[in-house]
């Protein structure tokens, strides 16, 4: 059986404005949008949920329910800089480390870096590490496997811990309301109510067949779910070293101007890709495979960083020009980038929407 924990920060942009400006502390605090502006809630301190508000609320919503609430606009930077706090300290206890978000993480501790068997007994110390580090509170949900660590981290917020067993799990789970249950949005939520399933106890009720009938592979997943059955493993995140694109042709080619075109339409693909990756790349990179699957790759560093389609098409076009020996067919063209600068796109905003 896995040991799981899961990590998740109290109101965490609101938390580091109020460490920030101890005078907030105890009030209705909203980090976001201004009060009239069409900008979102962030989020609030908990003084604030008291109200409704709540995150991705409009400002101006936020502002009717709560009109005595401080606006604050983020700081990306601080949140940054407390998450990569936070994720030092995690990383003490296991190279096992899932990051969801900048103020979320799983933790596979089945074995660890302290040898420590309890993982109670690590998530404690894990609290008052964090706390030790960055002074912010964050709850933690301690379980054997991801779905029900994150329902445990939800158990008692703010400054929570709880841990789900074997044994406790089915009472939490049956007493849960569906729209608690992780994965369950807004929408399956309203057709589970219409169909009777207001708890895990109602969804306990109904077949595999039938859950996976109404709502495809994510109805079996609820299935297990509610059983306490989640074999998801704890992925620990590695920073990319490259990204491309290639692309396997239907004949072999061996004109220039096809080629040419060939290489457009990936370096289009590739540039799409590494903006939403939000990944800008130093050394620009070619691969062809000859028609007799030889692979050569060759590469050209520029001075600085860029995510430009038309400087990744020159150079990619230039390396093709000077090292293909047209005396042979090519079965495929690869173009990419690496010593990558990650989430570069200069505006923090952008960055966040990642979460
Ligand atoms: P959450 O962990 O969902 O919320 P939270 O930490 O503020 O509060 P809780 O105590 O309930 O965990 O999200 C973490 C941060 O991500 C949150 O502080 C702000 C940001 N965020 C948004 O900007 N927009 C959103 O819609 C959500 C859900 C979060
Ligand atoms: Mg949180």
């Amino acid at each position: 059986m896995r040991k799981i924990i899961h990590v998740d920060m109290d109101a965490f942009f609101a938390a580091i404005e109020i460490r920030e400006d101890p005078s907030l502390k105890g009030k209705c605090l909203i980090v976001g949008g201004s009060p009239n502006s069409r900008g979102v809630v962030s989020t609030c301190s908990y003084e604030a949920r008291k109200f409704g508000v709540h995150s991705a609320m409009p400002c101006s919503q936020a502002w009717r329910l709560c009109p005595q609430a401080i606006f604050v606009r983020p700081n990306f930077g601080l949140y940054r800089e407390a998450s990569a706090q936070i994720r030092e300290v995690l990383n003490r206890y296991t190279p096992l480390v899932e990051p969801v978000s900048l103020d979320e993480a799983y933790l596979d501790v089945t074995a660890n870096l302290i040898n420590e068997p309890d993982s109670m007994v690590i998530a404690r110390r894990i609290k008052q590490e964090i706390l030790e580090k960055t002074r912010l509170t964050c709850s933690v949900g301690v379980s054997f496997n991801k779905f029900l660590a994150k329902i445990g981290s939800e158990l008692q917020k703010p400054d929570g811990l709880s841990q789900i067993t074997p044994e406790n799990a089915p009472e939490i789970l049956f007493a849960l309301p569906i729209g608690k249950f992780h994965g369950i949005g807004n929408v399956t939520a309203a057709k589970m109510q219409k169909m009777g399933i207001h708890t895990g106890a109602d969804l306990y009720e109904w077949s595999a067949a039938d859950l996976a009938n109404h709502f495809g592979k994510m109805g079996l997943f609820f299935y297990n779910a509610v059983r306490g059955i989640d074999e998801r493993e704890v992925i620990s995140y590695r920073e990319p070293k490259s990204i491309s694109c290639e692309h396997t042709f239907n004949e072999d080619i061996s004109d220039m101007q096809e080629l040419v075109q060939n290489l457009k339409e990936l370096v289009e693909r590739l540039v799409i890709r590494m903006h939403n990756k939000q990944i800008q790349g130093k050394t620009i990179m070619l691969k062809i495979k000859y028609e007799n699957f030889e692979l050569i790759t060759r590469s050209y560093s520029l001075s600085q960083s860029t995510a430009d389609e038309k400087t990744i098409l020159k150079h990619a076009q230039k390396l093709l020009v000077e090292n293909w020996d047209e005396s042979r067919k090519i079965r495929l063209l690869g173009v990419g980038l690496s010593r990558l600068d990650l989430g570069s796109d200069a505006s923090g905003e952008q960055l966040f929407l990642d979460i």
